[in-house]
């Protein structure tokens, strides 16, 4: 056992001490592991490797590569055991084979405050939003009027935070070290925020929005986050304001009892304990708009490198993503294994997935995947498949998602920047047979 973990630490400390080194050491000069390098990586995973010769030079097995920190569970009344990203503000990730419901329930849902959660409204129906800047007529509505005005929409919707994925980024970017569980598809019933805003009347001057939410920040000073889109996608039939989760009042803490759903664009902008939204002429100025928040540069900066953001632009449609919920990371499975039924779910912010492989080889091969149509768009699809193994040992799925326009996840994530958005390299899940 102590010799086991000897020969975990060095291949980790070594990998991230002093990589060119590790590759020479572990992977011999021509590339190919073998030898005794190649019986301690086995010892070290458990298992002999089967495909061995077709890793890529320098790839540090998924089953080292997570770093030597368990993680910490939640342990909350109404949740499943999600795991912690950060106590204050509480925020929560779901693992990834806990994410295998079409419909995302209540106790799975992931969790992302900027601030303090807010005590429950005494009295929800009486709860109040208003619409105003460059509206003809400033509305205040309660919850009962909402209901009781506009058509009521049952959809569907995948709601992701903007930093979904940033874990993939070397050198760490700030913020929760989100895996990709920072996604959830739940049934939102509420109203369309376009037919509240026509009641309102948009002025031909109404270019963006500013939400606001009842929360507060941590230092007490202003609010959590408050933060704005383009006109177009407020008017998007998808963009609604939730009353209801999955045929419940909301949980309180996922914004009861009313909130914004803005499916396909950074979960920042489906703003909890909703209470007021601005129609502007200039984007907003909110708590987490401009700089380096929410955006992405242009041109490919420096990893590591300070920056102001100044050419940076607002994150919008999310990249494609996907997560495998049949099998968890670093499963065992039965000695004699050969043949495996895997699924799991796959999105692209307002696109569509038009495909999903998995290879079981470390790349060298990959095959397609059944992918479901969504029920509605803004819904993530389920894809289904099944994968040979050729002998009992170590092995890695790998699964990769391509949106409707051709982009598939990339092998490592691209386009670093200082808050980590848009990271959706190809992920890898160890499975260990016999
Ligand atoms: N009022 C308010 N709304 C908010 C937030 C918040 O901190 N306060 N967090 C946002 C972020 S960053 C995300 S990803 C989603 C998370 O929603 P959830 O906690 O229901 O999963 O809510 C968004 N709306
Ligand atoms: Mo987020």
């Amino acid at each position: 056992m102590s010799n086991r973990r000897t020969v975990e630490r060095s291949v980790q400390e070594l990998y991230r001490d002093d990589p060119e080194r590790a590759d020479a050491l572990v992977w011999g000069r021509r590339g190919t592991l073998k030898g005794a390098a190649l019986a301690a990586m086995g010892a070290t995973l458990g298992g002999s490797i089967p495909f061995a010769r077709s890793m890529p030079s320098g790839l540090l097995p998924a089953a080292l590569a997570q770093g030597s920190d368990a993680p910490q569970f939640l342990q909350m009344e109404g949740k499943a055991r999600l795991i912690m990203q950060g106590a204050r503000p509480l925020n929560a990730e779901t693992p990834e084979s806990l994410l295998d419901d079409d419909v995302t329930p209540a106790d799975k849902f992931f969790i992302r405050n900027n601030g303090s959660v807010p005590e429950p409204a005494a009295d929800p129906r009486a709860w109040k939003i208003r619409v105003d800047g460059e509206v003809n007529t400033p509305l205040e509505l309660s919850l009962g009027e909402l209901e009781g005005r506009f058509e009521l929409v049952t959809r569907r919707l995948q709601m992701e935070c903007g930093g979904n994925g940033r874990s993939g980024f070397t050198p760490q970017a700030a913020g929760n070290q989100w895996g990709n569980g920072a996604i959830s598809c739940a049934e939102w019933t509420g109203v369309r925020l376009r037919d509240v805003l026509r009641a309102a009347g948009l002025k031909d001057s109404a270019k963006f929005t500013g939400h606001h939410g009842a929360d507060s920040h941590l230092s007490a000073q202003g609010p959590a986050i408050s933060r704005g889109m383009r006109i177009e996608k407020a008017m998007e039939e998808d963009t609604i304001i939730a009353i209801r989760m999955n045929g419940q009042p909301i949980p309180q803490m996922h914004g009861a009892p009313v909130r914004m759903i803005v499916p396909g664009w950074p979960g920042s902008l489906s703003q909890k304990w909703f209470t007021r939204i601005e129609l502007k002429a200039e984007p907003h100025r909110g708590r987490g708009m401009g700089g380096t928040s929410y955006r992405e540069p242009v041109r490919p900066i420096v990893p590591g490198s300070r920056n102001t953001g100044a050419d940076f632009v607002d994150m919008e449609s999310m990249p494609v993503r996907s997560v495998l919920t049949s099998h968890a990371h670093g499963a065992r499975l039965p000695a004699g294994t050969r043949g495996l039924d895997i699924r799991g779910q796959a999105w692209a912010g307002d696109l569509t997935v038009s495909a999903v492989h998995v290879s079981v080889d470390f790349g060298q091969s990959w095959h397609a995947m059944t992918v479901n149509p969504p029920p509605n768009h803004h819904a993530w699809q389920r894809w289904t498949g099944r994968i040979a193994l050729p002998s009992d040992g170590y092995f890695e799925i790998w699964y990769r998602a391509t949106d409707s326009r051709g982009r598939m996840q990339p092998h490592a994530a691209a386009n670093w920047n200082p808050q980590g958005y848009g990271a959706n390299p190809i992920s890898r899940v160890a499975i260990l047979v016999g």
